[in-house]
Parts: C-alpha cells; structure tokens; sequence
C-alpha cells in the first residue's frame, strides 16, 4: 500500500466536523485536549496545519485552564498534568505561547512532585513515570526547568529501571514500552541517558518487532500495534540505535495499517483509524524518514523539529 497522505489530511481536518452527540465525539470527550494535540501535530507532520483553524483552536486550548492553572481535558473538567502538557504543545505548535499565563500554569504543577522526587498526575495523587516525562517536557518547553529539581525527579526515573533493561511506571513495576518512551525522554531532557544500561534496552525495544507482520508490540507475548511505532521507535532513536530494527518491514506494518479510503491509521491492519493512532503511525513514518514531506519529529519532546527551534529547544535533533 502507498503513504494516502491527502486522505489522512482529510481524515483529520474531518474529524472537526463530527457531529456532536455521536459515538466516537462522546466516547473521546474526556480527553478532547489530547485528541487536539494528536490531530494538530500530525497535521503540521503532514505540513497542513495552516489549513487548521488557529484562532478556534488556541481559543479552546484557553479555555480549558482552570483556576487551579492546570488544564482540563476538556472545558470545565478537571485540571490533569497530562493535558496541560499538551495545551503547551499545542499553543507551541500554533506559535502562540505568547497567550499562556507561564507563572499560573507552571505553579499547578510544582505541587505536583514529591519529597521522594516521583511526580503525581494531579490532586488524586496517582505516580507514575509518565507524569515525571511530562512535568519535564512541560517545563523545558516554557524554559522553567530551573523551578525544580531535575536531579531528584530524575533519579525517580532511574529507580524504575528494571533488569530487563526496561522501565515500568514505578519502581519495580513490568516494563512497558510505553513507559520506556517516558522514561527515555524524561532522561533525555535532564542529560542522564549515559547512565543506563543503553544496550540491554535497545535489545529488549528490537525484539519488541514481530516475525509474523514485521510490527511492534509493547511487551512480550502481546499483539503488535501502530502506537509501538512510535514509542519503541523514539526510545531507540534517542538512544541512536534506530538501525536495531528492520525499518522497511515496519513502514510496511504502518501502511497496511492505512484507511484506504477514509484516511487515517487504526491500531491493526483492518481495524478502524482513530487519532491517536494516526498521530503516532505518521510520527513513526517521519522517525523512518520513509515517506517523502514529512515534517522530523523530535524523539524526545513528539513535536516537529522546527517548532522545537522556534521554541528555542536545544536537542540532539535540533541541531
Ligand atoms: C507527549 C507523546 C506524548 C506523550 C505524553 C501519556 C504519555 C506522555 C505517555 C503514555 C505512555 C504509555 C503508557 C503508552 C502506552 C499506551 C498503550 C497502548 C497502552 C496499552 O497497554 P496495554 O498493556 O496494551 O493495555 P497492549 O498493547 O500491551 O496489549
Ligand atoms: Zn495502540
């Protein structure tokens, strides 16, 4: 199958239209802010985000910070550090972080890490190693890495290693490869990749790549799945090791994973697109450099490079 990138531009660009009250626009309500991110990123991956509406978009993203100074999945639902990274992106994207109250929002999440150095998702306290990536992803964004202590948070990070080489979402908890990606990127950012075992990791992300369809899974035994394209593939190009997989088998995995005709990439060859898939399969096309004008994605932030250097990021990508 062949790259439909007109189709996939459609695809997203229509996801705006969805009518209001049918399934997929209710079943993803809670997380609205995420799917913005999803669908503006990889519309600027694509290199059609001017076709976006930027005033409606940075209207809504604004309207979904709380007083708290946290931002909710969507407006009037409770502030989440996961979506307030994403408003960053997002107003980031849009060259527009010039609209954001920087001392509200980042003053929601200092409370947020612990004596211990882990970091909670919001006021119910949930820890998880996912939050320690995006508090540091976050703040690197808005330059304010200097408001807390990237040692500590960072060394959480590296208690969470496990044998295998892997990293689960806290300490002692089964590596996932997802929980990888965070753990990779949040010591990206606070320099300390030397301090990991990088081959023994890169071993265990490659043999996530599966004989039968040439995909990736997120753990042993598991079904392979377009998400892994991007959080196996990123943790193995920050640690350049990229070259560990078999690439022409997995841009294969990720077209075969295409919408022919309505657009978009679901999760299996077959199953239906959505979003989030459609982001990360074309996030993984422009990691493979496979297809021709795809915008590079950083591993580290998941933003296009050059918004990184307009945001003034310093990564090995930005370069
Ligand atoms: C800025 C890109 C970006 C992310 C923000 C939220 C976050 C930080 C990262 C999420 C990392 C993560 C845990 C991803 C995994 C998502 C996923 C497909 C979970 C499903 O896991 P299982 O075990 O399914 O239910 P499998 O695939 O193992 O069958
Ligand atoms: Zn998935």
């Amino acid at each position: 199958m062949t790259f439909v990138r007109e189709k996939h531009v459609d695809y997203i660009y229509g996801l705006d239209k969805r009518e209001k009250d049918s399934f997929e626009y209710y079943v993803t309500e809670h997380l609205r802010m995420s799917g913005v991110y999803w669908g503006t990123t990889a519309m600027d991956l694509l290199k059609q985000s001017h076709r976006m509406d930027r005033d409606r978009i940075i209207k809504f993203v604004l309207g979904c910070q709380n007083s708290d100074g946290g931002f909710g999945g969507n407006i009037g639902h409770d502030s989440h550090i996961l979506y307030t990274l994403s408003a960053v992106q997002v107003l980031a994207t849009f060259d527009a972080l010039n609209k954001l109250d920087y001392e509200k929002t980042i003053n929601y999440v200092l409370p947020l890490v612990k004596d211990d150095g882990s970091v909670m998702g919001d006021k119910w306290g949930e820890v998880d190693t996912r939050f320690s990536y995006i508090i540091l992803n976050m703040l690197a964004l808005l330059k304010s890495l200097d408001r807390v202590d990237v040692h500590k948070i960072s060394t959480f990070v590296l208690n969470c290693q496990n044998f295998d080489g892997g990293f689960g979402a806290i300490p002692g908890a089964e590596s996932h490869a997802g929980q990888i990606f965070c753990c990779v990127g949040a010591l990206a950012i606070a320099n300390r990749l030397d301090e990991i075992d990088k081959d023994t990791l890169s071993w265990w992300l490659c043999e996530r790549q599966l004989a039968k369809d040439g995909g990736l899974n997120g753990r042993p035994e598991k079904l392979s799945d377009v998400c892994y394209s991007w959080w196996v593939l990123s943790s193995l190009a920050c640690m350049d090791r990229l070259h560990w997989i078999d690439k022409d088998r997995l841009h294969s995995f990720i077209l075969a994973c295409q919408d022919p005709e309505k657009g978009g990439i679901g999760d299996k060859p077959e199953n239906m697109s959505d979003v989030f898939h459609t982001f990360f399969g074309i996030g993984g096309l422009s990691l493979l450099r496979a297809e021709p004008d795809l915008k590079m994605i950083d591993p580290i932030y998941a933003l296009p490079v050059d918004v990184l250097r307009r945001v003034g990021i310093e990564s090995p990508y930005t370069k």
